[in-house]
């Protein structure tokens, strides 16, 4: 299959569960709202097809299980919840993004809040749901819902998203950089193929070199995208480019542009480098990782 036709249709089928599942729940019209404006504002649904993509690699018999994309779902459910805080007026205090206005700047700060507490909620409902989640085995679900929590948690993105903050206006080295971002932006990226793999059954020496992947095209991620808000234009990235007026540290900042460049290359073949053993099955993930270091939003 085609890649760009393969990212098109795991997306659907996650967007189409997500309007299904979001229509199901019984909630105050208002948070609902708020909730579906920011789950449907064109977000490009990677960590759920990473998590499809890890899942098929694995599970070579049932491409794009119904569980996976449920999965899928649930980790973009905790995405948005963080994009929706980042932005308050608390933190990053952004007017738009993704092009449109964010949360907060059409729903007000409380229900933004609540919108963003509400999703990260619901993606452990959702997990834990035996209706939804049939047939799971219940020591692979226990161990989804642990790694998923482990990496949005505080030893995760809320701790990066801390460590992050109190570094503004500081000076830090390159090891307090890339672990700031490992836990913001990497965990939960990492967490997204390790589930996938574990849903599928995969030997532990498979999910840990998921985890290697993970780890890497997180960091690249990061790296690329830090160097997008330098090079890229506003209309490109739907935001405005500001960590670094804003004095935060930032790969570009700290390496340089080409060196930054360099490192997003060379994570990311240190990613696809730890997938050799599942051969040509990766196909998926492999692409993905030269997509990370050359998208332009
Ligand atoms: C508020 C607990 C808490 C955490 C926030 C993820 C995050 C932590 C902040 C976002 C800041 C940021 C721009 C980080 C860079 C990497 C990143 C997560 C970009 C946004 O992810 P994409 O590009 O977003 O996957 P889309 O719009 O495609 O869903």
């Amino acid at each position: 299959m085609d890649f760009k036709q393969y990212l098109k249709s795991r997306k659907n089928r996650v967007d189409a569960f997500l309007e299904k599942y979001l229509s199901s729940i019984d909630a105050p019209s208002r948070l609902l709202e708020a909730m579906r404006y920011s789950v449907f504002a064109g977000g490009k649904r990677l960590r759920p097809i990473l998590a499809i993509a890890a899942y098929e690699t694995c599970h070579t018999k049932t491409p794009c299980e119904d569980a996976a994309v449920v999965l899928g779902a649930a980790i973009e459910m905790i995405h948005t919840y963080s994009l929706i805080h980042d932005d308050l007026p608390a933190m990053d205090d952004d007017d738009f993004r993704r092009g449109s206005p964010t949360n907060h700047k059409v729903f007000g700060d409380a229900v933004a809040i609540l919108a963003g507490d509400a999703l990260l909620t619901q993606a452990f409902e959702l997990l834990s749901d035996d209706k939804i989640l049939r047939d799971i085995d219940p020591d692979r679900r226990g161990k989804i819902i642990s790694e998923i929590a482990r990496s949005s948690g505080s030893s995760g993105m809320v701790g990066g998203q801390v460590a992050d903050i109190l570094s503004e206006g500081r000076s830090i080295d390159r090891q307090a950089l890339e672990d700031i971002h490992l836990r913001k932006t990497s965990a939960l990226i990492c967490a997204s193929v390790v589930s996938g793999a574990i849903l599928a059954g995969a030997a532990a020496d498979k999910v840990s070199a998921m985890a290697v992947y993970g780890s890497r095209i997180g960091l690249a991620f990061q790296v690329a995208d830090d160097i997008l808000d330098v090079t890229g234009t506003q209309e490109e990235l739907g935001k405005s480019t500001s960590d670094v007026t804003r004095d935060k540290k930032t790969y570009p900042a700290l390496y340089g542009i080409e060196n930054a460049r360099r490192k997003a290359e060379r994570l990311a073949a240190e990613a696809v480098g730890a997938l050799d053993s599942f051969g040509e099955q990766a196909w998926g993930l492999r692409t993905i990782a030269d997509y990370i270091v050359e998208r332009k939003n």
